[in-house]
């Protein structure tokens, strides 16, 4: 009787046994052992890694095993970790002060930067989150329009502010219906939930309430449903809709901003959105988010206007300094170039491996951005929204993710994540990288 193949998280346990120790110690002490659920392995099976340290391209597990890094704090780390630049400048800060709770002329100095990069961005706000900059610029687009429903897509996800943790609802109507215990009905029922890259669905939607619709969010490339790019036909209906009726469009660039360009996804989409939000990279990895946008609407926010926003240590000192060493270091050493190229061969090489392998895949890449899709037909499906995305193979995922693993490789540990890599990979690390996947595909292909 052939024995069932061994878990596949199981295949070198023994490496991580100062990992596992760790984790039952946390889930002691922090509900699930970890302080977001994105890391808690729940998407690959097995159990998280916990680690020590990290340096440009790498990380160091509390093992000792060294790892290329594929997910970069989940964005922030364009740069690779430890920059130099970074480093020295959150040290520079640290000499006069680490927290103020009063205005410093180091936060107009990053706000300069972020409106001379960002198209869309005359004026801006900055938070200490990806979800406070989203829930902030949903509140202010319903406060300036005086209107309450958002519409959002299924598959993008804006951080864990009650209007945005709902999902798509049975109903024709598409309204939201809480996807978290917790939030609550009321709140659910003014968030829209539509298909991404759907123009009929959102022209359907603006017909029927045009006139009730505050705002339409969307990520402008989508990395938190696995990597999906817009058609121009669904981003030129989403600019047009909500000009034509009077609400506002919201790319949440806190994925996307800076990542694809210095002027983030609406810079290479050519289309200016009325509200952007930021984080991750803008923080240069610790925390700090942002939105910003039209001064008019921008105008509304509390002291300027009468949409409140508030935060303790909003535009903290060490946050606004490692944020601005970053975008002044991608500013004057422009990484995009290498990180398309080197985007395009670890694309290729993937392509190629799973053919090679037989493994039925779709990859899915922007920039440094990019997502292989393991799929259950035999011929390649577009991932082109949530309906397609959630038809994943996610164990064929987890097997990848854990034979990665295995060769020192880092990847998202969910098959509805993006990987990203920084301007300090190299050649070598993609070619190794490929020649990874080259043997873990050929594995999975015999299971
Ligand atoms: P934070 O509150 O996590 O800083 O940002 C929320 C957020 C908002 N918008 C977009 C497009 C995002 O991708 C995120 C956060 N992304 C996840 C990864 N998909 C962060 C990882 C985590 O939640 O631990």
């Amino acid at each position: 009787m052939p024995t069932a193949p061994r878990p596949p998280h199981e295949a070198h346990a023994d490496r991580r046994t100062a990992s596992r120790a760790a984790f039952e110690r946390a889930r002691a002490a922090i509900p699930g052992g970890v302080n977001s659920p994105a890391r808690a392995f729940g998407g690959v099976g097995g159990e998280p890694i916990f680690f020590a340290s990290a340096r440009g391209q790498h990380l160091t597990d509390i093992d000792g095993n060294t790892y290329l890094d594929y997910i970069g704090s989940w964005g922030p780390m364009i740069l690779g970790h430890r920059h130099p630049r970074v480093i020295a400048a959150i040290e520079t800060a640290l000499q006069t002060g680490t927290s103020y709770g009063a205005p410093t002329e180091a936060e107009s100095r990053l706000a300069e930067l972020i409106i001379g990069a960002v198209p869309s961005i005359e004026k801006v706000r900055m938070v200490s989150s990806g979800t406070e900059a989203t829930m902030s610029a949903v509140r202010l687009a319903r406060g300036f329009t005086g209107r309450d429903k958002l519409i959002k897509f299924a598959g993008n996800y804006h951080g864990h502010a009650d209007s945005l943790l709902v999902a798509a609802g049975s109903s024709a109507a598409t309204l939201g219906v809480p996807n978290s215990p917790g939030v609550t009905a009321g709140t659910a029922q003014d968030t829209i939930v539509l298909e991404y890259n759907d123009p009929e669905q959102l022209e359907a939607a603006f017909c029927t309430g045009g006139d009730t619709i505050a705002a339409v969010i969307m990520e402008p490339v989508v990395g938190n449903m696995g990597l999906v790019v817009p058609t121009q036909e669904f981003l030129d209906a989403a600019r047009r809709l909500t000009h034509t009726h009077g609400a506002l469009l919201v790319f949440d660039e806190v994925m996307t901003g800076f990542r694809l360009s210095l002027g983030g996804a609406q810079q290479i989409l050519g289309v200016t959105p009325d509200l952007t939000t930021l984080g991750k990279i803008v923080g240069g990895g610790l925390p700090l988010g942002a939105y910003g946008g039209r001064r008019d609407v921008l105008n509304h926010v509390l002291p300027a206007g009468k949409v409140f926003q508030a935060g303790t240590l909003s535009g903290n000192p060490l946050a606004v300094a490692a944020g601005t060493a970053t975008l002044e270091e991608l500013r004057e050493h422009s990484p995009y170039a290498q990180l398309e190229r080197h985007g395009a061969l670890l694309e290729q090489g993937f392509r190629a491996a799973a053919a090679k392998a037989g493994v039925p895949v779709w990859v899915a890449r922007v920039g440094s951005m990019m997502t292989m899709f393991f799929q259950r037909g035999s011929q390649p499906v577009p991932v082109t929204g949530w309906k397609t995305a959630s038809q994943s193979d996610t164990d064929r995922y987890g097997r990848f993710f854990w034979g990665m693993i295995d060769r020192g490789i880092y990847l998202p540990c969910s098959q509805y994540e993006a990987l990203f890599f920084s301007s300090m990979h190299t050649d070598a690390d993609i070619e190794a990288t490929v020649k990874a996947a080259e043997d873990v595909l050929g594995e999975i292909a015999a299971v």
